[in-house]
């Protein structure tokens, strides 16, 4: 089944509105259109290198993430968005259009990954419109997903009155989303972690003692093997945990400017988090749900632990035994 009919079936069915839907279109056209550029990217021109600048949460932008960006917002020109809160904006950006629907975007999540060719990708949420445009809780996103540019272009999303997340796979000799499996579900148990363990010497005591439980192996609290795994791209790991299970860890730290980790709330933890609960799993900041907080700026960050049922339970009674 082709996006276009999977969506149009939601639209029939009334579980949808037009704006939400016409806005999931656009985002994939967009997503076809960045592929294209990714193809050439190092041919025409060199998309990984620095441009010189960084983002509003000082990240360095490259050539790539600002195409991206350009691309994603030309496309959402022609649709009900009022708002688009962008990663690489200071300020959420007035469309001008009167919509009910505010998008925030990630525009290209792991852009230091490019100039070695692993996979990156764009992370989206569909918000209702508020007259101070600043998120709302995740609970209440319309919609969000992510494509990955990898060997594959894919997508993954659902719509609030989904039970799961579904999954897409461009096929580029038509330019065409084709679904690809069925409902998505994270099973609850796993042996696969993802955590950059070269941070291991500043975590705070929770994660350490999880981590010594999953690295003691048959000998440890939790009986069995584990195996890592760190792509260094949030929606690199996050496709695998969609596809064959497992966690994603990006906690806080003791390093300078980490106690709430790396990753933002509004465009990257919420929409990820949004689909790992559809899909039977958990998404926590150590204490409470991802999706239960309230965004107080664009650009705040917010520690992420999230995936299968059984191990992020784990990770929540840590960290309650410690806070
Ligand atoms: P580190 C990419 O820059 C990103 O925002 C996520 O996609 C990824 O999971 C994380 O940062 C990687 O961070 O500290 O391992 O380089």
């Amino acid at each position: 089944m082709q996006l276009q009919e999977y969506i149009n079936r939601r639209l029939a069915d009334g579980r949808i509105a037009s704006d939400v839907a016409t806005i999931i279109n656009h985002l994939a056209d967009a997503a076809i259109a960045i592929t294209q550029t990714i193809r050439v990217s190092g041919i025409e021109k060199d998309l990984g290198a620095e441009t010189g600048a960084a983002n509003a949460d000082g990240d360095e932008q490259k050539a790539l993430d600002v195409m991206a960006e350009e691309i994603i917002i030309t496309h959402l020109k022609n649709t009900a968005t009022s708002h688009i809160l962008s990663e690489e904006q200071d300020a959420p950006i007035a469309t001008g259009q009167d919509g009910k629907v505010m998008v925030a975007i990630d525009p290209l999540d792991g852009s230091s990954n490019i100039a070695v060719n692993v996979t990156v990708g764009t992370i989206f949420s569909l918000m209702p419109r508020q007259d101070a445009p600043v998120a709302c809780a995740g609970r209440d996103q319309l919609a969000a997903g992510f494509f990955t540019y990898g060997p594959q272009t894919t997508l993954i999303f659902a719509f609030a009155s989904d039970t799961a997340p579904q999954c897409f796979i461009l096929d580029e000799r038509h330019n065409q989303f084709i679904a690809m499996g069925g409902a998505v579900e994270i099973p609850p148990e796993t042996k696969e972690y993802a955590i950059n363990a070269a941070y291991s010497e500043h975590w705070f005591a929770p994660v350490r003692e999880w981590m010594g439980h999953v690295l003691a192996g048959h000998d440890g609290a939790y009986g069995k093997p584990y195996r890592m795994r760190w792509v260094g791209s949030m929606v690199a790991d996050a496709w695998r945990i969609f596809q064959r299970g497992g966690v994603f860890l990006y906690p806080g730290d003791n390093r300078k400017g980490y106690a709430d980790g790396r990753l933002r709330l509004v465009y990257e933890a919420n929409p990820i988090s949004f689909l790992v609960e559809k899909a039977g799993g958990m998404a926590i900041n150590g204490c409470e749900d991802i999706l239960d907080l309230q965004p107080q700026s664009l650009h705040q960050r917010t520690p992420v632990i999230l995936g299968a049922k059984q191990e992020i339970t784990r990770l929540k009674a840590l960290h309650y035994q410690y806070r």
